[in-house]
């Protein structure tokens, strides 16, 4: 399969030069003018409607990332977009320092779908992080009794939360913590998966275990089965709050409302974020069980646009959509068929094919090289999904597509996979 242009020799601007004169002109932009933080595909998005994106040039692709899951429900949904317009000709943003009618109905429907009693409106993941931190800490230390700046929470090697400085302090990829010091204290990482590390690092200090149902930037990594029913019980017999990202794995992406569902097992905190905004705008929120979102007193803790109206009416209609359509059992049923066709590929250079629902990730050999070329080679097929650990490729389209799509997808896939 050749690319039409040795992109070995040209960094991302020739290489987007070769896509076309007005991505070339707007990668530059990006190059002069942004700070490096990311190394994007070169493809510069103009449009999107569905699974589908347009880029600068006018050419088509599927979109197979669905903004790492913020686009569960596709880009721009009509009933989304809707919502938005009519919540925009009334009232977006008042603050906290007054009710919204809103508010209130998102907080009584998030914690229904969720079956917890208590919600806590923020806008980003990391925020809806730091939150249940701060949660798991302020009730270590009110409820459990735990002295004075000395809880700790027990996190899992591989895990990404967010990319603030506590949140990173608690990272074990070097990229994400070197030359931000200095990290905040307070957290014991065990691996991932392992309930007898778990159980050894709980002391009488610690307030809370936060994990991931499936990781996602570790290259969608899934415990061992039974996991997430250990760490429950092993923080109910030790008075220890279990706090479930659901931020990747929520909303109906991995083939249920939720990831701890797959167990049957009820968390204590759980953080969303992402798809709960509908693929327009940031909205988290952090939801519990009273004795841990009680803690919280006026002034202790808030947000300038966390649980604005607009946010809130765009999060009861995602919350809708969940509820009111097929979406789950879409991503359940079309997520099994997916990775079926990637597993009856036999790839000689697939090491193996995980996950759950519509969170696929597909492990590359070493010896095939990185997934980022093959990332690039999708791309130029009309197809975009991304590298994740070097040599996982994330596929995690929106829970709206059709089969049909799927099978367009594969047919790319399998020439790519071939290892011709
Ligand atoms: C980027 C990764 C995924 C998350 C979980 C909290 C957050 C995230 C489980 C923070 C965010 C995003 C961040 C985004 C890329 C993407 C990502 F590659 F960074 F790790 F999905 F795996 N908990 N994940 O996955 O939410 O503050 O970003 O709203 O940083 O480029 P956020």
């Amino acid at each position: 399969m050749t690319l039409g242009f040795d992109k070995s020799q040209h960094p991302t601007v020739q290489v987007a030069a070769a896509l076309g004169e007005v991505s070339r002109r707007h990668v530059e932009l990006n190059e002069r003018y942004g700070t490096h933080n990311y190394k994007p595909l070169p493809v510069v998005i103009a449009e999107g409607r569905g699974c589908w994106v347009t880029d600068v040039e006018g050419r088509r692709y599927l979109d197979m990332l669905s903004a790492y899951s913020a686009l569960n429900f596709g880009h721009n949904h009509p009933a989304i977009v809707d919502a938005v317009r009519t919540q925009l000709d009334r009232v977006t943003v008042t603050s906290r320092a007054f009710f919204n009618d809103q508010l209130g109905p998102f907080f009584k429907e998030l914690a229904e779908l969720t079956g917890m009693d208590r919600v806590l409106p923020m806008n980003t993941g990391a925020e809806a992080v730091e939150t249940a931190i701060k949660t798991a800490r302020k009730w270590a230390y009110q409820v459990k009794g735990v002295a004075p700046d000395r809880a700790r929470i027990i996190a899992f090697a591989g895990n990404f939360h967010g990319r603030t400085t506590t949140i990173v302090s608690f990272s074990t990829d070097p990229l994400a913590t070197t030359n931000f010091g200095p990290l905040t204290p307070g957290f014991d990482v065990v691996p991932y998966g392992d309930l007898a590390a778990v159980e050894k690092a709980v002391t009488g200090d610690t307030a809370a275990v936060l994990v991931e149902p499936i990781q996602g930037e570790a290259g969608v990594v899934l415990p061992p089965p039974g996991f997430l029913t250990g760490l429950r019980k092993l923080c109910t017999d030790r008075n220890v709050l279990l706090i479930c990202d659901e931020i990747q794995t929520g909303l109906g992406r991995t083939g249920r409302t939720f990831a701890f569902e797959h167990e049957g097992v009820r968390p204590d905190v759980v953080t969303l974020g992402k798809a709960l905004g509908g693929g327009l705008i940031p909205v988290s929120a952090v939801v519990g069980i009273d004795a841990a979102m009680g803690v919280f007193k006026p002034g202790e803790h808030g947000s300038t646009f966390g649980g604005n109206p607009l946010a809130a009416a765009v999060g009861r209609k995602a919350i809708e959509l969940l509820r009111t359509t097929d979406l789950v059992e879409r991503a359940r049923s079309l997520g099994d068929y997916f990775r079926g066709q990637l597993e009856a590929l036999r790839s000689p250079i697939v090491q193996q094919v995980r996950g759950r629902g519509l969170l696929i990730g597909v492990q590359i050999k070493p010896e095939a090289g990185p997934a980022r070329p093959m990332c690039e080679t999708l791309l130029h097929d009309g197809l975009l999904c991304k590298d994740t650990q070097k040599q996982v490729i994330r596929f995690a389209p929106p829970l709206i597509i059709e089969r049909a799509e799927i099978d367009w997808a594969m047919e790319r896939i399998a020439v790519v996979l071939s290892g011709r």
